[in-house]
């Protein structure tokens, strides 16, 4: 059975095949409960819908460290010694994986594909040999690249940013990466192109000269969009923000820190935002406020699902399973009319202790199908005549008279003050928030 989905020459999943949709009533942990792809909802299939990308780093390049220990888990693509006959094995690995989940995309940074070679022509002739690979293992299995980035925050040398580092020399190292990886992404068809700043930021303000590392890096963000338009990208960028780790502060904080940036420096035709739930946290906002920010200011491109705990106050890279956060996810992504060019990139990672090799698909199937009962309860709640009417009704006052004549720019300041004294002290309106929120429980276990 796992035969049809097996491409490379090792199996690395053996005794798993692809996984199925066996409804709600399924004991079987290695099947869909709620995720089933051709079921339509709002028009569309879930599959149209939700628009899955399964990463390359969390799931074939770590193995479990963190900062207190090393990996716990031995994947058998990572056994071999030579750096670009691993990435081939972890290539082979990843494909299989993906075809066995049922995915239509995934995602990338240059240094998961191929190793760093010792310039900058090896490194990328490396990325050239593995994007080879990727584009016949594409071809043979249908799946699709949601979007690829660059890691410019892991190698020592980006220890004092990237685009933002103080030394021309290493900005410009950061540039070649950008272009080999705009290169990739192009090459494979990518749809988006993500920008992750993970050291744009500073630790001291005493050392930093902020305005002009911004300056910096809008520079670079447009040198990226134009060199990638050059090449006939024409896909969405995306910028992923984040409040800090590993920076004490990343200038990408959240969304509407972001949208302000690009909006300030003409970046904005161009670029999107790619929300990230656990980043969202760890700005002190939920998940669903950041999606809300950047649909508000129609520049919600794409999303990094996962979540953080509640307890910790650092990215912990959870698989998305509170069905509740999903849901006011996707409600206010379906009310955005959904995805066009982004998806949910479970940008996730198993537990340190989870080191079954089962547990990856295990992991996978809980946030696919979270976000699957998350769809179906979103548009529940969307076409609700209660929650609607609700909503409107608290802004009734806008829709004549005075009002309208405020939201169609008439009044003046002046006009506001002879109103208010005329009318005298306006009538307490409930915000009915304790209804609201019974009314989702009621709509989400009807
Ligand atoms: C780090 C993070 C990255 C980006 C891509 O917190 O989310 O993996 O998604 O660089
Ligand atoms: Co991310």
């Amino acid at each position: 059975m796992s035969r049809s989905v097996h491409i490379g020459e090792q199996e690395y999943f053996p005794g798993i095949g692809r996984i199925r949709y066996e409804g709600a009533e399924s004991d079987n942990p290695l099947a869909f409960k709620a995720y089933d792809a051709t079921r339509e909802v709002a028009g569309k299939t879930m599959e149209e819908h939700l628009r899955f990308a399964i990463c390359y780093w969390h799931t074939f390049c770590a193995s479990g460290g963190d900062p207190f220990g090393p990996g716990t888990r031995v994947y058998p693509w990572a056994k071999n010694a030579e750096p670009m006959a691993a990435a081939m094995d972890r290539m082979d690995a990843a494909f299989e994986f993906f075809s066995k989940m049922g995915v239509p995309y995934f995602c990338f940074h240059d240094r998961d594909l191929a190793p760093e070679g010792n310039s900058v022509g090896e490194s990328e002739e490396n990325l050239q040999t593995m994007v080879a690979m990727a584009k016949e293992r594409m071809r043979a299995t249908n799946i699709r690249l949601l979007w690829g980035t660059a890691n410019v925050f892991s190698h020592p040398r980006y220890m004092n940013g990237a685009a933002t580092n103080p030394d021309f020399d290493v900005v410009a190292q950061a540039g070649a990466q950008v272009k080999a990886a705009l290169d990739a992404t192009q090459e494979l068809g990518g749809e988006n192109y993500v920008f992750w700043g993970g050291r744009e930021g500073y630790a001291s303000l005493f050392n930093t000269d902020t305005q002009r590392e911004q300056e910096n890096l809008a520079r670079f963000l447009g040198m990226a969009r134009d060199y990638g338009r050059s090449i006939g990208f024409s896909g969405t960028y995306l910028i992923e923000p984040k409040p800090m780790e590993p920076m004490k502060h990343q200038y990408d904080a959240d969304a509407q820190t972001v949208i302000g940036f690009l909006r300030h420096y003409g970046l904005d035709k161009d670029f999107k935002l790619n929300v990230e739930a656990n980043h969202a946290t760890l700005a002190g906002h939920s998940f669903a406020h950041d999606l809300q920010m950047a649909t508000d200011a129609g520049m919600l491109g794409s999303v990094d699902a996962n979540r953080g705990d509640p307890q910790n106050g650092w990215d912990t890279d959870q698989f998305p399973t509170d069905t509740n956060d999903c849901t006011q996810a996707m409600l206010v992504i379906l009310a955005d009319g959904g995805f066009t060019s982004g998806g949910l990139n479970f940008d996730a990672k198993i537990r340190r202790e989870s080191v079954d090799i089962e547990d990856m698909f295990i992991a996978h199937i809980g946030g696919m199908d979270a976000f699957a009962r998350g769809l179906v309860f979103a548009e529940r709640m969307l076409n609700d005549s209660q929650l609607i009417a609700l909503r409107q009704g608290r802004y009734g006052s806008f829709g004549s008279g005075e009002g309208e004549n405020f939201v169609a720019g008439k009044l003046t300041l002046g006009d506001l003050r002879d109103y208010a004294e005329r009318n005298g002290e306006p009538q307490a309106q409930s915000g009915k928030q304790e209804l609201v929120e019974n009314r989702m429980n009621d709509l989400m276990f009807r």
